[in-house]
Formats: C-alpha cells, sequence, structure tokens
C-alpha cells in the first residue's frame, strides 16, 4: 500500500515536470515569432530607434544586472518589471511613432515607429 502511494507520488511529479516542459517550449515558440529584437544592455535600448511594419512584433531582452521596463510614453504599452535573462514582447498594430523609457531609469530612451 505504501509503495502504492510512493509509485503515485512519483508520477503526479513526473506529470508536472512534463506540463512545465510544454509551457517553456511554447514560449520558446513565441520568442522566435518576434520580428524585431531589443537588447537592453548597460543601461541601454540596443537599437534604441526601430523602424517597424503594422504588426509586426519586438521583443526586448534583459541582459544587465539592474532590473528595467519598457513604457511608452503615450501609455500605449508597458512591460513588467524585467529581470536579467527575461524577455517581453509587444505587437505594434498602429501606425505611429512611439516614445519609450524605462520606468525605472527614465534616463534610458527609446523610439519605434511604426509605418
Ligand atoms: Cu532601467
Amino acid at each position: 500500500m505504501k509503495n502504492k502511494t510512493i509509485i503515485g507520488i512519483a508520477l503526479l511529479l513526473l506529470l508536472a515536470a512534463c506540463a512545465k516542459q510544454q509551457v517553456s517550449s511554447s514560449e520558446t515558440v513565441a520568442e522566435t515569432l518576434a520580428d524585431f529584437t531589443v537588447t537592453i544592455k548597460n543601461f541601454k535600448f540596443v537599437p534604441d530607434m526601430l523602424t517597424v511594419k503594422e504588426g509586426q512584433t519586438i521583443k526586448w531582452v534583459n541582459e544587465d544586472d539592474a532590473i528595467h521596463t519598457v513604457e511608452a510614453n503615450n501609455n500605449a504599452f508597458a512591460s513588467p518589471e524585467l529581470f536579467k535573462g527575461d524577455s517581453w514582447t509587444f505587437t505594434f498594430n498602429k501606425k505611429g511613432a512611439y516614445e519609450y523609457i524605462c520606468g525605472i531609469h527614465p534616463t534610458m530612451k527609446g523610439k519605434v515607429v511604426v509605418e
């Protein structure tokens, strides 16, 4: 009886591990769908200026030890806090010019133009 319980727990753990793996692999798929990548490094957005087409997606990746965010001056988008290695994507469905900053370090600036 006790052995069966242990096997049951082991199976549950295995299932949980599989479920977790599936989530991370779908995240990988989502990441590869980004049209452009902006690297956040040394308190700078690189590149700090991008021109994209309507419907295209940009991925921001934080490579700094510091926490950063990506926040549009016109409130069109705002990322959560990005820790080292975190990434965040946003799809631009509306034409226009979007200036953005890091909400934690407002001297960090970037711009996206959507054509
Ligand atoms: Cu920052």
